[in-house]
């Protein structure tokens, strides 16, 4: 079939928004009409070129809602109709990493998804031409049609909004998941969370969930103060209006009666930037203080601190796509929204047609939106 989607041509360039080929689906694959996706900063990161995994021409885009239109052989577990979330995090429920059931990180396709392929090697996007493009993340959902593995689904209700719940497809589990899966936070807990863009606010509203008890704000950018608040935010740190240095500030802040010495018991890095992660680190409580990396760094860069911050206690940790189990967990965050228990409309502040899709990318470099969604 026919069609169209927004093709990353090369590193650094805008996407190209044009009519392509797409095979369907074969054993074990789905078709999917792609009704919504969000823009997450992940597809600005490797458009850019700084992913060490980009590849181009790609359909970028893994944050996607829509509705199965075929099936391939063998497919058992959704139908024509159904709604789903495509998942950059498939969940096999057979690997060897499924099977441990200590990770959500199923190995089963990563291979193949890496290079921009499905599972048996080859890609189902071509141009108009006949050249291979791409899939990326195992997703390209700025595709209005699409081809996943059926593991790489999770079929949601039907009466949920896909111009909202697309959201669910990566930064709300993330930012949620980081604190109930991964830091496991405890009510009553202090927590810092550094940039406060798409994964940074659903931190802070998974922290609110879990009954922290203090939840600062960091953010070079003034104006992602009010949101914050609004989802649970209790202190906004700007680091560039501080006189003092922001580790020894941030430990001081969170000093609680009785204690001498001060620090968060979790934080997290939603920014990307390694000197802010070691920044994170260190002004993570000594003895227990856990920090935790979300934000994905440019090829080449390393993290840094002095081993006695481990020695004493600090524990570093990170996640991808917030600990969750895809096929399991997401349909549940669906319910979530659905029933009010997390929030995520004010979070999409720009809702954009695919032919303006890199207004979405000027927007996040402006700094002037949360999430924009593409709707198709
Ligand atoms: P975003 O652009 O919406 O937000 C980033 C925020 O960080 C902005 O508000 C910005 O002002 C702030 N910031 C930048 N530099 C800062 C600094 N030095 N100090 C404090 N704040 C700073 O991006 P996003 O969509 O929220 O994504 C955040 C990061 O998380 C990205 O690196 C993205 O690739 C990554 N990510 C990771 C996962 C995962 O599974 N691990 C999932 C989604 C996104
Ligand atoms: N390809 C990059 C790393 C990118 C990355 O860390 N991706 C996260 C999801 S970000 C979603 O917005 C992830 O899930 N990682 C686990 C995995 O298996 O990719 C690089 O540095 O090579
Ligand atoms: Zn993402």
């Amino acid at each position: 079939m026919r069609t169209k989607a927004a093709v990353a041509t090369q590193a650094g360039k805008p996407l190209g928004v044009m009519e392509v080929n797409l095979d369907g689906p074969k054993a074990g694959e789905v078709l999917v009409e792609v009704k919504a996706t969000g823009i997450c900063h992940t597809d600005e990161f490797t458009l850019s070129g700084a992913d060490p995994e980009g590849l181009f021409p790609a359909i970028l885009g893994h944050e996607g809602a829509g509705v199965v239109m075929e099936v391939g052989a063998g497919v058992t577990s959704v139908k024509p109709g159904d709604h789903v979330i495509p998942l950059y995090t498939p969940e096999c429920r057979e690997c060897y990493s499924c099977t441990s059931q200590k990770t959500n990180l199923c190995t089963s396709i990563r291979a193949t998804q890496g290079q921009g392929v499905m599972p048996d090697g080859t890609s189902r996007f071509t141009t108009l031409d006949g050249d291979p493009i791409l899939h990326y993340m195992g997703c390209s959902t700025f595709s209005n049609h699409t081809v996943l593995p059926e593991i790489a689904l999770a079929k949601v209700r039907e009466d949920a909004p896909f111009d909202k719940i697309c959201y669910i497809g990566c930064g709300v589990t993330t930012g949620i998941g980081a604190v109930i899966n991964t830091a496991k936070v405890e009510i009553g807990s202090t927590a810092v969370v550094f940039g406060l863009g798409g994964i940074g606010l659903n931190v802070i509203q998974g922290l609110r969930l879990a009954g922290a008890d203090m939840i600062i704000g960091v953010d070079i950018n003034p104006s992602k103060k009010e949101m914050a608040e609004r989802f649970g935010m209790t202190h906004f740190v700007n680091p560039k209006e501080l006189d003092e240095d922001i580790v020894p500030y941030l430990v001081n802040l969170t000093k609680r009666r009785g204690d001498l010495i001060g620090g968060a018991d979790y934080t997290f890095d939603c920014t990307g930037n390694v000197s802010v992660m070691r920044q994170a680190l260190e002004c993570a409580h000594r003895g227990w203080g856990e920090s935790i990396i979300i934000g994905v760094a440019p090829a080449g860069a390393e993290i840094a601190t002095r081993p006695f911050q481990l020695v004493t206690g600090r524990v570093w940790k990170g996640t991808a796509f917030g600990g969750a189990r895809g096929r399991t967990d997401v349909p549940k965050i669906v319910d979530w929204y659905m029933d009010g228990k997390i929030e995520i409309d004010p979070m999409i502040t720009h809702t954009l047609s695919l032919d303006d899709i890199n207004k979405g990318f000027d927007l996040m470099h402006a700094g002037e939106s949360i999430r924009s969604v593409v709707t198709y």
